[in-house]
Order: structure tokens, then sequence, then C-alpha cells
């Protein structure tokens, strides 16, 4: 197997929790105040591995009161005593990766490759970085403080990286934290409370309640949270900006995306092939940043496809604890729907389909990668999010041409353009609305760029110095709140 020990140590792990996972509040694991708990499935297998409290207002409260009571002594501590407890996260993390990476891929049905190779990984190099911020920020941002309590909400696709992205810039600037993830995959946030407590973070700086949709409104709702910082659909991000307006609330939304990605004729076609490959296949395509829309330029365009058809045919899907695994499971039955839903919409509305072959598990959520060509720009699969494994092909002339295909979307998260020609590169990029654009590259991710959107796709960045705005406010106006009483 690909990590027996690890492998034993989370089934072990599972078992001593079998009465249920309590929220880690104020440096203690505590029940539901309502008793209520709700299950948590593998998604490869459809079977129930853990059963977590489901948080109810007064949750919310207790951990908001116990994120309050640590802020002051939180930032207190000097930059340099704060980055000492990041280190240790980062340490530790990076001695459980075997374990996280197992939890993870039970949980969320990713490839054991990438939970062990992509998100742990990168999870403990977000800690690495912002413990590096801690140290300069006296420094670096001598006119700024803390916002103060945090409530973050996070998704499904990258439970782990989404919580480290969320957790460790708001350390590093000295603020306390109240974090619900996402209903269908809890567990590697609990983990990673264990870890909080084994490397002796102070009580009450960080705090999970786990729980559904309701839960995170009642986050949302709180009076005593400063800032609300938030990754998920268009739909809830919307939501959120309403129920926070006028409330005073700092806010950053990372939501849906529908990213283009641009083959140029003088593209090496063999790296844009691998470039879809991890745009659109990596992690079932369940990716806000994926390259979802793929548009080739029509000298080029029979040739592309013909290649990357033969590696779609390769693609194996399937187990994802199995390590020849290419794309593992989609997260739940009703994400699984929605895309069998869009899929058979886009062959109504004329594309042609093309999939991967190979048996599928006879249990479990999964859909195989696949590719639908003849696309109309205008159709409902080029500008819906489908998040799963599901691209879209459609041809252009011109530069300008793919230009304004790549920004007929409501959304503005990402780009890729493929090509040898530095000028068209540098001069595409220039014109993409999009918070990031690579170049014959895709889907990378560093602790040290801010990375957001533009438009539909919400505002704010996360990562490196842009990031660390969005968890600090200029010292005078944070006087000014205290000494007017509030
Ligand atoms: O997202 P939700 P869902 C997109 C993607 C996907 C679709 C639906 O297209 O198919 O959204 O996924 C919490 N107040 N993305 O329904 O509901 C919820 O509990 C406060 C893109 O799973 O947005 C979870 O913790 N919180 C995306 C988190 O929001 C609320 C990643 C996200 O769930 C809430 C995920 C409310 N009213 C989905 N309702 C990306 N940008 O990466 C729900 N939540």
């Amino acid at each position: 197997g690909p990590a027996p020990e690890a492998e034993t140590h989370v089934a072990d792990w599972l078992k001593a929790h079998a009465q249920g996972f309590g929220h880690f509040i104020g440096g203690a694991f505590v029940p539901s105040t309502g008793g209520g708990r709700f299950p948590v499935d593998n998604p490869a297998r459809g079977t129930r591995i853990a059963e977590v409290a489901a948080g109810t207002p007064a949750d919310i409260d207790a951990a908001v009161a116990a994120a309050r009571r640590a802020q002051a002594p939180w930032a207190a501590l000097s930059g340099h005593e704060r980055a000492r407890h990041l280190y240790a996260l980062a340490r530790t993390i990076q001695k459980r990766e075997r374990f996280l990476a197992v939890l993870e891929t039970l949980d969320n049905g990713k490839p054991i490759r990438e939970s062990r190779d992509i998100d742990v990984p990168l999870v403990a190099r977000h800690f690495y970085h912002h413990a590096g911020w801690a140290e300069m920020l006296e420094s670096e941002f001598p006119a700024y403080a803390p916002v103060g309590v945090c409530g973050q909400i996070i998704p499904w696709n990258f439970p782990l990286l989404m919580l480290a992205w969320k957790i460790a810039p708001a350390l590093a600037a000295g603020n306390t934290i109240v974090l619900k993830p996402a209903e269908f995959t809890p567990l590697t946030a609990l983990a990673f409370a264990e870890i909080c407590r084994e490397t002796g973070l102070p009580e009450g700086v960080v705090n999970i309640v786990t729980g559904d949709g309701e839960t995170g409104a009642a986050l949302v709702a709180h009076p005593g949270v400063d800032k609300i910082a938030f990754t998920g659909s268009t739909e809830v991000g919307r939501l959120i900006r309403r129920a926070t307006a006028g409330s005073g609330k700092k806010l950053s939304l990372e939501l849906g995306g529908k990213s283009p990605f641009i083959v140029f004729e003088d593209a090496d076609l063999d790296g844009a092939v691998e470039g879809v490959v991890d745009a659109i296949w990596f992690n079932g395509g369940q990716v806000c940043c994926a390259g979802s829309r793929l548009l080739v330029q029509e000298g080029i365009h029979e040739r592309f496809l013909a290649k990357l058809k033969r590696r779609m045919a390769g693609l194996v899907t399937g187990e994802p604890m199995d390590k020849s695994v290419d794309v593992g499971a989609i997260v739940a039955p009703v994400q699984l729907r929605r895309i069998r839903e869009l899929v058979a919409k886009g062959e109504a509305e004329g594309g042609v389909l093309h999939q991967a072959g190979g048996k599928l598990p006879e249990t479990g959520s999964f859909f195989p990668p696949t590719l639908i060509t003849e696309v109309e720009p205008a159709s409902t699969v080029a500008e819906v999010e489908i998040f799963g494994p599901v691209a879209v092909a459609m041809t252009f002339r011109t530069p300008a041409e793919a230009v304004q295909i790549a920004n007929h979307s409501r959304y503005g998260l990402a780009a890729s353009i493929w090509t040898e020609n530095v000028n068209l590169a540098l001069d595409t990029a220039a014109r993409m609305k999009a918070g990031v654009v690579w170049i014959n590259s895709t889907n990378l991710f560093d602790a040290g760029a801010g990375f957001g959107g533009y438009r539909e796709s919400g505002f704010g960045r996360e990562g490196g110095r842009e990031g660390l705005y969005e968890y600090l406010v200029p010292a005078w106006r944070k006087a000014q709140a205290s000494a007017s009483g509030e």
C-alpha cells in the first residue's frame, strides 16, 4: 500500500473518536450545545467514517467569546514569539504529513498522490512563509494593527490547504480565529486542532466549529466578529456580502471561476497537453481556478485535440488511496449529480462528448475525465462553473478574438496562456480580466503571491504581502474605535 503505517494511524484515530468529534473551543474539544451531530462519509466508498458536532449559534457564541478573550494577549506577543508558534505548527504538520494526507484523501476523495505531494506540503509551506511575516510584522507594517476576531468559512475542495490559507496570515498578523470547515470535509481541520494543542498554541487563539451553512451564517452574523473570510460558491458569497453590509466587518471573498486556458498555434503542444491535465483533471476539476475553458487557435485545433484525447484516454479514475490513480472521487453525491446534469446539458446544446474509458468503481461518487468539443462561447457549459473533471473546448482565429472570448465571463479568477512568443504572452496576459495569470503553466500556488479574483470571483487576496492587508487595519482606525468605546 501507499503508506500502510499512516493508514493504520488514521484508522486508529477514527476508531478512538467513534463516539463523535467535538468542536475545538478555548483549547478543548467540546460537544455541541444542542447535542446534534452529522455524519462524514468517504466519497470513494460511500461509507461513513466519522460523526462530528453540529454547530449551533450557542457554539458560535462560545467560540467567538474564547477568541475574543485570547485576542489581546495574542496580539501583545512580539512578532518573533508568534512566529515561533507558526514554525511549530509548520514543523508538526510536516511530521504528520502522511497521516494528514491519508485523512484528507479518505474524507475528500482526492488522489493520495495529490494530498501527499501537493496539498500537505503546501500547507506546511504556508505556515513557514507566514512565520516569516510574523517576524517582519513590526518592521514591514509599523502603522497597522490586527483586525481582531476573524470568522473564516472554507470549502471542501482543499480542506486543509484552505484552512492554512486562512489561518496562517490571520495568526501572523495577531488575530484570533473561529473557523468553520465545510460539512463534507471537517476531519483534517480537527486533526489540525489537535496539532494546535500539542504545539502549545495559547487557548482560544484558534477555534474550530463544525457545521453546515446555518452554522456558517451564525458566524457571519455574530456581532463579536471583526472580519469574515470566505471561500466557496458565488451564491453564498453574495449572501455573506449582504449579511455583512453596514456591519463594519471587514470582508474577503474567494468565489467561483470559469478560467480560460488559451493555446496559441506556436505553443509547445505536448507541454500544453500536460497543462490541460493539471488545469482540469487535477483534484477532479474541483478547483476554483481550474482551466475549464479551453481556447485553441484554429490552425492547430485538430492536432491539439487529437493529442489531448489520447492523453485523456490514459488517465485512470478510481480508488484515490491507490497511488496509480490520476482522478479520485467527486466529493459528494450532490456534486456528482450537478456535474452529470451540466454535462447532459452540454450535449443537449450540441457539444460533442469525449470521455476517458476504463471501468469506474461500483460504489462511491466517480466521474471520468471529460472533454466537450464544438462548444459555443454562449452555451451553458461554456459559462457555468461545472466544478468537475470537465473541460469545454472552443476555437479562435486571432489573439484579439482569444482575448474577447476569454473575458466573456462573469468570473475573473485565473487564466493560462500557452505560446512560445514572449510578446504575445505578455500582451495577452495584460488583457486578461483575471486575478492570476499563468504563462506556459497552470494551477501554480505560492504562499508569497497574492491569489484572488475580479468580478463575481470575489475580492481580496490571499498569500504574500497583499494577503496580510486583509488581516490588518490602519492603527489610527483601531485607536479611534477604542477611544469611542467600540
Ligand atoms: O458551496 P458552498 P457548495 C462552487 C462550485 C460548487 C458549488 C456548490 O461550483 O459546485 O460552489 O458547492 C458554507 N453562510 N464552489 O454548495 O455552499 C458551507 O458550509 C455562511 C467553488 O458546497 O458555498 C461551506 O463551509 N456559510 C468554491 C462553505 O460555505 C455558508 C469551493 C462553502 O460551501 C452558507 C466550493 C451561508 N449561508 C464550491 N451556506 C471555490 N471557490 O473554490 C454555506 N456555507
